[in-house]
């Protein structure tokens, strides 16, 4: 295949979010591995819209996945441009050597035909068998790959959303979403934090502010819980589930893998449905 030079591609926004939007009051129920998942914890996950698995990967999976993330940003495969610079570094993403690029990413996306060891990840045995179990027995097919990395002092929020709000399966699909956590992530360095049960309440409408996102008014104050994750720990999570992360302040580096799944076979709406679902026209809203 022949490198195409492309111009680099920005996150949106730099702008810095309200600390109130994340004072979460709690940690996350949590099984060890794979093997421990019971009947109990598949009715936790319908109920909560999550499930934390502490030690989903072994270490040598995690070097693996980081180890394909690191080559794709020093450019292994000219020919693949799903990389996304932090806003920040705009002024000078031309400057930095292939080393400084490594902190100056935000995020990487539809990388598995590039990087083998991030398709196998995507694609591990024992994690599709518990994505099957919370299907309730279908069998779950990769539809969205990404790694969400946040650099020292400077990886930016991901504001508060649905990730259904961005995608065109119909309501009522069992979306399950996987992040996966490669370094140790915290509360500082910005881990995944969501609202429990909220997904039962169904879509809630997306405003374009920093990103495509739930109005901060209406997550000012709620009971938010943490998943603080060790490398290879793992949240399972619904697609209505709302969920945010803060910007990275710490110098730690914190970064993620996010996979999403479908039942094989699900046939995608018109983007116009999951806008009268997520979207504010029409409906006499302002944020
Ligand atoms: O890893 C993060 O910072 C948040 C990722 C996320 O929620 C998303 O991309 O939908």
């Amino acid at each position: 295949m022949s490198a195409t030079p492309t111009l680099p591609q920005f996150d949106p926004g730099a702008e810095m979010h309200a600390p109130e939007l994340y004072q979460p009051t709690g940690i996350g129920h949590s099984v060890e591995t794979f093997d421990d998942i019971t009947a109990d914890d598949i009715r936790f996950y319908h109920e909560q819209g999550y499930l934390m698995v502490r030690q989903a990967f072994t270490p040598a999976e995690v070097a693996d996945s980081i180890a394909g993330l690191t080559a794709l940003i020093m450019g292994s495969r000219p020919d693949f441009t799903g990389i996304w610079f932090e806003a920040q570094i705009r002024e000078k993403v031309e400057t930095l050597t292939v080393e400084q690029r490594l902190d100056a990413v935000r995020k990487l996306a539809t990388f598995g035909d590039y990087e083998p060891r991030l398709r196998a990840i995507a694609l591990h045995q024992k994690m599709l068998a518990q994505i099957s179990r919370l299907m309730g027995g279908l069998q779950p097919e990769l539809f969205q790959e990404m790694a969400l990395i946040k650099p020292p002092r400077l990886g930016r929020e991901k504001p508060w959303h649905q990730d259904q709000a961005y995608f065109e399966y119909p309501l009522g699909t069992p979306v399950v979403g996987v992040w996966i956590a490669l370094d140790e992530a915290t509360i500082a360095n910005g881990c995944m934090q969501f609202l429990p049960g909220a997904h039962r309440n169904g879509p809630l409408i997306h405003f374009q502010r920093r990103d495509w996102q739930i109005c901060d008014n209406q997550m000012m104050g709620s009971r938010s819980v943490a998943a603080p994750l060790k490398p290879g720990g793992l949240l399972l999570f619904d697609g209505l589930l709302p969920h945010g992360t803060p910007h990275n302040s710490s110098p730690s580096r914190r970064r993620a893998l996010q996979f999403h799944y479908a039942p094989v076979g699900t046939k995608k709406d018109a983007p116009e449905v999951r806008l009268q679902h997520f979207g504010a026209e029409g409906k006499n809203v302002t944020c």
